[in-house]
């Protein structure tokens, strides 16, 4: 007989003996780990919680096997003699060497590379929806989006699409936006990406689509990229996808961290109400930070400089007590506004433009928490767009509804058993129960005889639910239709959108899509692949844009317009990301070039002026190790010229200090520094001696401060006064505006 108490055993509640009746379980308790109960609902902390379950922390630990035995030694194998074989019996070598045989799970076919956070999701208190709606109950009875004082915890994952897992980050290509929210109905996965469209109309294409992207398979080359024959020669026979090219080819895909960047759920989902009534909504991310991008150059500088671009920027970010935060949006629309538009809302190759339907924020989402763990919780997070709750629905698009097979069928590959739900990261906080016990890895130890319905053993648990009460119903949509494998006409049309889009960029952005366009057609070997995209795609996009591409990539130019080319110059300002700027400098990277003999009042003032708003800077140096001041102070550099480039920043400062700017003129690293940043159009200050290196770089036509005013010339902002207060808000101002365009850096030798 054991002399254990069982009240010191902490899973045991005090107020409860053997002979008590058991309490009803509550959060925690229940028969599935870590589900909750309870019914009232889900807080920020709810999802952490449960993880804090399957949390496992080595320090201070005794190294121990997988089944809990002592190890005392790790590093030599059993043999038989010093110089003998190794000994079958040694369990510890099998275990150690079989578990890491066993490590890698197959990367996802598509998003293979990427990187997550937690944080919550919160809706507004009282959103504006325009005329048409009061507040959201009208149209939804999913709680998650209604209660304004519930946080939802959520999880998200950003990738790209193309690259493995192992590939750079920022390669172009489109991001993926997929969010996990934990209700407490159930988890809802809203899995986007960051431009709205999509490449193809059906599901059916989906494997052509991706067969045609990734490495091609004779050589598997190239990776991560879609410059090359296969990708184009697909392209260039599908003119529905004329439209994402678009986006493709614009700045969109090469985003400049995920916290800015836009996402979108692509598709027309509906909402449901409690009488069961719906509309049809799209759901649009965005950014706090505004969306930004990087230039082409700098992108592919960044694959072998820091490749980690994007996942470090988001770890880091967090990680220094910045949380990254992005507004939710709803476009809503009815049925009869659905027919009035002069495309399907069913077909995911069109957006409801801004100019049409207006966005409407309806809740913010914060991501505020690293993972402990990449494998367990990055790798491991699976999603799928049919994880809805009540209150959410799907249309009939029909690449949306060819996914709803497709997310559950990759996870069944991906870990080889159907529970992979109950992986920490994807098992929900709302609690579960039904009969499904069993298959490879089941973790739940599921009490009771009766493991199917109808059951009198068990009292029929569990129960089915009314959807009055909570049960998830399908929105009753009538559906009579003949068997039938085509495509809609309403689906024809490729080439509206992708003008919309086109005329609604400014010219910078026009021109990186040419240069774009240029890149990725210049690759592409087979001249008949190039010209039906010049003849039959873009030409009937825009007659300009064909006929600049065409000259780039040895087409001969187009004659006249395409036939199919669209008869309208509307605009959706929305579309441009000169739009989705706003006056804020909080998160960006500013190096501030220094050596010994800096100007100490310099440093310090506009270090602390930049950082109170929001700013990150880091001191870099040509070596680490502390450097001295004019009057003393010292500094330990964040960076070295050989471990940091311009890429890696937002804007460069230069403070004065005549010693320091000397040491800097007669280094290469500095000046080529400067020079990059200003070929990637970046903000560029220099204040006192320091405005001495710019001279000494000569930065095509820019102004530069001789000993009187200020001078802010194209993002470059110079001063050789005193007055450090005025110097640090133009810098501000220029770095607000994040890249300068009007610049003509050609001539620049970065
Ligand atoms: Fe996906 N997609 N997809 N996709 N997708 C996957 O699921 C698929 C599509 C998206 O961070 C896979 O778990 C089909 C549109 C994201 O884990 C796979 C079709 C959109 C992620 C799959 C599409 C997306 C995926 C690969 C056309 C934007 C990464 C691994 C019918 C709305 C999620 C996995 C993460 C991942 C299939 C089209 C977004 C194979 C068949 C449209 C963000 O199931």
């Amino acid at each position: 007989m054991s002399d254990h108490d069982p009240t010191d055993d902490p899973r045991i509640d005090e107020s409860t003996t053997a002979t008590d009746e058991p309490e009803p379980a509550t959060d925690g308790g229940s028969s599935q780990p870590g589900t909750s109960d309870d019914a009232d609902g889900v807080d920020e902390e709810s999802k952490q919680d449960q993880l804090e379950e399957v949390r496992e922390n080595p320090e201070g630990e005794d190294l121990t096997s997988d089944h809990g035995v002592k190890i005392s030694d790790t590093d030599n194998s059993l043999k038989a003699g010093e110089r003998g074989p190794t000994i079958m019996e040694d369990f510890h070598f099998r275990e150690k060497m079989t578990q890491f045989d066993h490590e890698s799970i197959p990367e996802r076919v598509v998003h293979a590379r990427g990187t997550g956070a937690h944080g919550y999701f919160q809706p507004y208190e009282d959103p504006d929806l325009g005329d048409e709606y009061d507040d959201l109950e009208e149209v939804t009875k999913a709680k998650v989006l209604t209660k304004p004082d519930q946080k939802t915890p959520v999880f998200t994952r950003f990738s790209t699409v193309v690259g493995s897992r192992g590939s750079s980050d920022t390669v172009r290509d489109v991001r993926g936006f997929a969010t996990k929210f934990y209700t407490e109905e159930g988890n809802w996965d809203l899995v986007g990406n960051n431009m709205p469209p999509f490449f193809i109309q059906d599901a059916m294409e989906f494997p052509d689509l991706v067969h045609a992207i990734k490495p091609e398979p004779d050589d598997a080359i190239p990776q991560a990229s879609a410059a090359h024959d296969t990708f184009w020669d697909f392209a260039s026979l599908k003119p529905e996808i004329t439209h994402m090219i678009m986006w493709v080819l614009s700045g969109r895909a090469l985003p400049r961290a995920y916290r800015m960047m836009q996402g979108f759920g692509v598709h027309t989902f509906r909402l449901v109400n409690d009488e069961g009534d719906s509309v049809f909504v799209k759901f649009h991310w965005t950014p706090k930070l505004g969306t930004h991008q990087l230039v082409w150059d700098e992108t592919t500088k960044l694959w072998g400089k820091d490749s980690d671009f994007n996942r470090k920027g988001l770890y880091d970010v967090i990680e220094e007590g910045y949380d990254p935060e992005w507004e939710l949006g709803v476009q809503l629309f009815d049925e009869e506004q659905a027919e009035e538009f002069d495309f399907d809302v069913l077909d995911p190759t069109k957006i409801v433009p801004e100019t049409e339907v207006p966005v409407r924020p309806i809740g913010k989402m914060v991501l505020n928490e690293t993972p402990d763990n990449f494998f367990a919780e990055v790798e491991q997070v699976a999603f799928h767009p049919g994880n809805v709750v009540p209150g959410i629905d799907f249309s009939n698009d029909p690449l949306l509804q060819g996914r709803l097979f497709s997310y559950q069928d990759t996870q069944l590959n991906r870990f080889g058993s159907a529970n992979w739900d109950e992986i920490p990261i994807n098992r929900p906080v709302a609690d579960r129960h039904n009969n499904q016990r069993a298959g490879f890895m089941r973790q739940e130890i599921n009490e009771g005889k009766a493991s199917y319905k109808p059951n009198s053993i068990g009292d029929d648990d569990p129960q089915e639910v009314p959807a009055e009460e909570g049960g998830y119903e399908h929105y009753a949509e009538k559906v009579d239709g003949t068997k039938i494998r085509n495509r809609s006409d309403s689906f024809e049309d490729h080439f509206t959108q992708a003008r919309l889009f086109w005329n609604s960029m400014s010219e910078p952005e026009k021109d990186n899509i040419v240069d774009a366009a240029h890149f990725e057609l210049g690759n592409v070997d087979r001249m008949e692949i190039r010209e039906r995209m010049v003849y039959d795609l873009f030409n009937n996009v825009d007659h300009e844009f064909a006929t600049r591409v065409a000259e780039g990539i040895g087409v001969d130019p187009p004659e006249s317009p395409g036939d199919e080319l669209p008869d309208h110059d509307r605009e959706d300002p929305s579309l441009s990301m000169e739009n989705r700027t706003p006056d804020t400098i909080e998160t960006r990277k500013i190096a501030m070039l220094i050596d010994d003999g800096f100007d100490d009042d310099h440093v310090s003032t506009l270090k602390s002026a930049l950082e109170d708003e929001g700013a990150r800077v880091k001191i870099v140096s040509k070596l680490l190790g502390e450097k001295s001041g004019t009057d003393g102070e010292t500094v330990d550099p964040d960076k070295h010229h050989v471990a940091a480039a311009s890429v890696s920043f937002d804007a460069v400062l230069i403070p004065g200090g005549s010693e320091s700017v000397d040491a800097m003129r007669q280094q290469g690293s500095p000046k080529h520094f400067v020079a990059e940043a200003f070929k990637h159009y970046k903000p560029i200050a220099a204040v006192g001696e320091g405005t001495d290196l710019l001279e000494a770089v000569d930065l095509p036509e820019t102004d530069i401060a001789d000993d009187g005013d200020l001078v802010s010339d194209t993002g470059v902002v110079t001063c050789r006064n005193d007055d450090l207060e005025e110097f640090a808000e133009a810098f501000r101002d220029a770095i607000a505006q994040h890249r300068h365009w009007e610049r003509e850096p050609e001539e620049v030798p970065a």
